[in-house]
């Protein structure tokens, strides 16, 4: 019974917020608190959508088709299998405008936003999508453009028609939102002159959810329908009829609504979202009208780029500053609001628990492949935006602070909402309450210090604190001031490494079998960042400091240091654990199969050819640079020369592209993990460890030190392989990448990735 109890209050504790009062405070985020940030582009996950920062909030977007035989390909989602040549913003300043280009083959779409503020809800927008085609013959296929509203478990929608095909408008209400008015303009010719000639198609149906839309859409198509322009030839195309239902329909969740337009391009079609609350409306924010408002913010975004970056100060030519602006653009573009309930998982407990119903304003990693919020990615996002819009990063920090349940942890990937989910096969949804993330908020609130508001930190500073007492309590190493991740693989004879999730870098080799003697450097390394910057957190509020200079003092104590993380066999710096360094993967043929089974096929597991012992990890790459990284280390430590000429060798971590995750000489240098698994974070160059490096040794080229001169050319030669490098793989493939190959350049991983890829803007500016 005992323990059935404990079990029991160690779950309800798992899904308790955090008692202290929350980061944002009570009604600050809403239209009328905050009415330029309400209606956003903040459903990342599409090409092209917005939405209000309300938990169950009305949605927007926009969907294509290029028409062909059986019906062309519907867009809609943000999908690497698209394979779309370049989509992403070019400007987008977070509040009030945005132009994204999109390239489909040989349609070329650019969709444009603007907001125009009044009333008490948010005010009004408009959208212009223009469209035509690049490289193609004549007759072009036609375009549909699928504009659709819908709404998800509150809110009215009421359709307005012309011809009894054509919708015109729809008007509805929403909670927050109050009374709209919707309008999709007839399409014009590309110079706006002249009216174009357009088929119209409307579908009105229940919505099984907002993440099934897509589904909703295709299945209602059909090709009975034609397109008859005057004088020109009759062709059929594919529209929307009526809605069947879905296979396994979950019960009607909200109303869609959706104005189909049909034309050959070019063509320009515009949307108005009106505000009920608006008075004394100057003009319709269309035609002229947005092409003027379009213009004025393009200058204004121009102006305030190169006032807060400086490119064009420092001689970047333009190409390069288009490239820069994208790239913050398109993390400004990336931030989503979601709403829902983490799963979590506790080891005690067999099954998963729902979080409590949570909200999370935040940036993303990749609007394709992971568009939601990821703890420690969002604290380098943040060292960003930081730069650009203040207020906007501090609000996000403290979304996420308050996500801390009452331990003080935070779960290191928020999947919330059905639309979050369907993007994450089942084994990935669990957050296990054990498991960490490197603090990296801190990183960027350390950046914000100098003008944040005291009392903005003084709702912070609780949560800060649970946050970093729930590393020191949990995440603990087997000696004092030593430090060890939790929640490693099990099944060590399955991967070549057990995998380190908690740390960000996955598979980057650590001790072979894991153990609680580990002791881990980055981990110890972000600790004594952290009490760094609660000690000057606690400062700025006149809050007792002491006991994290205290911390910070013992963790930055270089001969500590060197005691429980140097290893002179490898001359470096290193983790420390169970360790054999004779392993290898290797096919094993399965049993032989029971009567009647088929046979299995053979696997790849783990051969250990040398018993494990306690030592130091030999793996020489990110793991090893941490106390450079984050400038623990003092600039006449006698080991910096060696850390400086490990970065430096080309046989380690130097390519001309950027640092690689681990040294070429080193065990697992490109190995893959499993059969399923390529290697990750064992040779790759990553842009967030990057921009650390430029950071550390742009510090340490500017203190008095024997390494100083050493330094400055390693950063000069660094900041120019990186930035290089980034800029010719954009242009090259149109996109920022997840990570970069060190033997070739090119991006890999998953794409577009602006995420922290985006700090190049950063290095660009030399802004650390
Ligand atoms: C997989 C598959 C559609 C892995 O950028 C986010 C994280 C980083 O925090 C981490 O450091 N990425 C890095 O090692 C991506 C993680 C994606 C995990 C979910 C689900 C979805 O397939």
């Amino acid at each position: 019974v005992a323990t059935e109890w404990s079990r029991w209050s160690a779950a309800a504790r798992l899904v308790t917020p955090h008692p202290a009062p929350p980061a944002l405070p009570p009604d600050s985020t809403g239209p009328l608190a905050s009415p330029h940030r309400f209606w956003g582009t903040y459903r990342p996950h599409v090409y092209f959508g917005m939405k209000t920062r309300s938990p169950r909030a009305l949605v927007t977007g926009l969907m294509w088709l290029q028409q062909g035989e059986g019906g062309g390909s519907l867009r809609h989602t943000c999908e690497q299998s698209d394979g779309l040549s370049r989509y992403g913003w070019l400007m987008h300043d977070g509040v009030n405008f945005g132009v994204q280009e999109i390239r489909d083959k040989g349609l070329f779409l650019k969709t444009e936003f603007v907001k125009r503020l009044g009333g008490e809800h948010g005010g009004d927008w408009s959208w212009r999508i223009t469209a035509r085609m690049e490289g193609v013959g004549s007759p072009v296929p036609l375009l549909s453009l699928f504009f659709y509203v819908a709404t998800d478990g509150q809110g009215t929608l009421k359709p307005h028609l012309e011809n009894r095909t054509r919708l015109a408008a729809v008007t509805g209400t929403a909670e927050e939102l109050g009374s709209f008015t919707l309008t999709f303009l007839r399409p014009t010719t590309e110079s706006r002159e002249d009216p174009k000639y357009a088929s119209y198609n409307y579908l009105e149906a229940a919505s099984p959810g907002l993440h099934r839309l897509t589904e909703v859409v295709r299945s209602s198509l059909s090709n009975r329908f034609v397109f008859t322009p005057p004088g020109g030839p009759r062709r059929r195309f594919f529209a929307v009829d009526t809605f069947q239902g879905l296979p396994g329909e979950h019960p009607r969740e909200g109303q869609l609504l959706l104005h189909q337009v049909t034309l050959e391009p070019p063509g320009i079609v515009e949307v108005t979202f009106e505000s009920g609350s608006v008075v004394g409306r100057p003009s319709r924010l269309a035609g002229g009208a947005l092409s003027a408002a379009l213009s004025q913010h393009v200058a204004a975004f121009e102006q305030r780029f190169e006032e807060t970056f400086g490119l064009g100060r420092k001689g970047f030519p333009l190409p390069q500053q288009r490239f820069a602006q994208a790239a913050l653009s398109d993390l400004l573009g990336g931030m989503g609001y979601f709403h829902g309930r983490s799963l979590v998982q506790s080891p005690l407990q067999e099954q998963p628990v729902a979080a409590p119903e949570a909200v999370l304003f935040t940036a993303v990693p990749s609007r394709s492949f992971f568009p939601r919020g990821f703890l420690w990615d969002e604290g380098f996002h943040q060292l960003l935006l930081a730069r650009w819009d203040p207020v906007l990063s501090r609000e996000v920090i403290a979304h996420w602070l308050d996500l801390m349940n009452t331990e003080g942890w935070i779960p290191r990937e928020q999947i919330l909402g059905e639309e979050a989910r369907a993007k994450v096969p089942p084994e990935f949804l669990l957050q296990h309450s054990e498991t960490a993330n490197p603090p990296t908020l801190l990183l960027a609130l350390q950046r914000l210090l100098p003008d944040a508001p005291l009392p903005y930190l003084r709702r912070l500073f609780p949560r800060l604190h649970a946050w970093y007492n729930w590393y020191n309590q949990t995440q603990a190493g087997p000696l004092p001031l030593t430090f060890r991740w939790r929640g490693r693989d099990t099944q060590p004879e399955r991967f070549l490494n057990p995998k380190t999730l908690a740390s960000g870098l996955d598979d980057y080799p650590r001790a072979s079998h894991p153990s609680p003697e580990e002791r881990h450097l980055d981990l110890r390394c972000w600790m004594a960042l952290a009490s760094r910057v609660l000690a000057e957190v606690a400062e700025r509020l006149g809050e007792p400091a002491g006991p994290y200079r205290v911390m910070e003092q013992a963790l930055s104590d270089n001969g500590l240091l060197e005691q429980l993380h140097w290893a002179p066999e490898l001359g470096a710096f290193a983790d420390y654990g169970n360790h054999s360094a004779a392993v290898g993967l290797r096919w094993q043929s399965p049993a032989p199969p029971a009567p009647g089974q088929p046979p299995a096929a053979p696997q790849l597991v783990r051969e250990v050819r040398e018993a494990p012992r306690l030592r130091f990890v030999g793996a020489l790459g990110y793991v090893s640079l941490f106390p450079l990284l984050l400038q623990l280390l003092r600039p006449d430590s006698p080991r910096l020369p060696a850390v400086l000429a490990a970065m430096r060798s080309e046989q380690q971590l130097w390519t001309p592209f950027g640092l690689r995750s681990l040294a070429r000489d080193s065990p697992l240098y490109m190995q893959r993990n499993t059969q399923h698994d390529p290697p990750y974070w064992r040779g790759s160059i990553w842009v967030n460890i990057n921009y650390l490096a430029l950071q550390a040794l742009h510090s340490y080229a500017n203190t008095e030190g024997p390494q100083r001169e050493q330094a400055a050319e390693l950063y000069r030669e660094l900041r120019h392989n990186l930035v290089a490098n980034l800029y010719r793989q954009h242009a090259e493939s149109g996109f920022l990448w997840e990570h970069y190959s060190d033997s070739t350049g090119r991006g890999q991983g998953c794409h577009p990735f602006a995420g922290w890829s985006a700090l190049v803007v950063l290095a660009m500016a030399e802004d650390y």
